[in-house]
């Protein structure tokens, strides 16, 4: 695990992947409402890895799905895609919206960063001003934040489930999809990672991530599910 995070990091600084990854989070809202707020973007070289070697927060503010292990997350991963996200209003600010105040207050922060290179793929997930000692569901979906939860469409599948929206959980998992639910700790903060053996080389990659109201299903039939969804954020992926 260590030396393919650490060719991960090699691959990344040698790779334009910077530059493919940069123009897909220009791309414009799904939606074409109004002119789209781009979520604030950057490539951030050595700011996953420091942030990472800085906090020991896997508790509280665990990760609930798909977690990297203490070992993984101080490893030097060199660059990330980092996306801030301060919750609002659609109207007034689209890239990050709350569609539920009471559970994710307007002013409530995420940051998403995205390393994706060499056939695999870390996501990390740092959120601020929540509801303490809560647990929130989190995945990656495949469309730009609207103006209500469902905008943001399904979540994103490394191999899609051809019946579609799925809850089978061939296709609803967390090593399939993105999961990201989380505990948050007494101030309201958690930080979450996701690890997967795949990237996006294919072209199609996540534009959000929706937080939701429950930890994720796993069963048949409601696999995926994790009750309303509370808030999105843009993300470059
Ligand atoms: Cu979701």
């Amino acid at each position: 695990m260590k030396r393919s995070l650490i060719t991960l990091g090699a691959a990344l600084v040698a790779a334009p992947l910077l530059a493919a990854c940069s123009s897909s989070s220009t791309s414009p809202a799904a939606s074409g409402t109004s002119a789209p707020a781009a979520p604030t973007t950057a490539s951030a070289p050595s700011t996953m890895a420091m942030d990472m070697s800085a906090d020991g927060h896997l508790s509280p503010g665990t990760a609930m799905h798909g977690a990297m292990t203490d070992g993984d997350t101080r490893t030097d991963l060199g660059a990330a895609h980092k996306t801030d996200g301060v919750f609002g209003d659609f109207a007034a600010n689209p890239a990050a919206v709350t569609y539920d105040a009471t559970k994710v207050p307007a002013g409530a922060k995420a940051t998403v960063q995205v390393l994706a290179a060499g056939g695999s793929t870390l996501v990390k997930m740092e959120l601020a001003g929540l509801l303490p000692n809560t647990v929130y569901g989190s995945h990656a979906h495949v469309n730009a934040c609207g103006a209500d939860g469902d905008a943001a469409g399904g979540h994103f599948e490394h191999t899609p489930d051809p019946k579609g929206a799925s809850t089978d959980p061939q296709f609803a998992n967390p090593t399939n999809e993105i999961w990201l639910d989380f505990r948050t700790d007494e101030q309201g903060h958690a930080v979450v990672w996701s690890k997967q053996p795949w990237d996006f080389s294919d072209g199609r990659a996540p534009k959000s991530v929706v937080l939701h109201a429950m930890k994720t299903e796993t069963a048949a039939g409601s696999a995926g599910k994790a009750g309303n969804r509370l808030a999105c954020v843009n993300a470059a992926f």
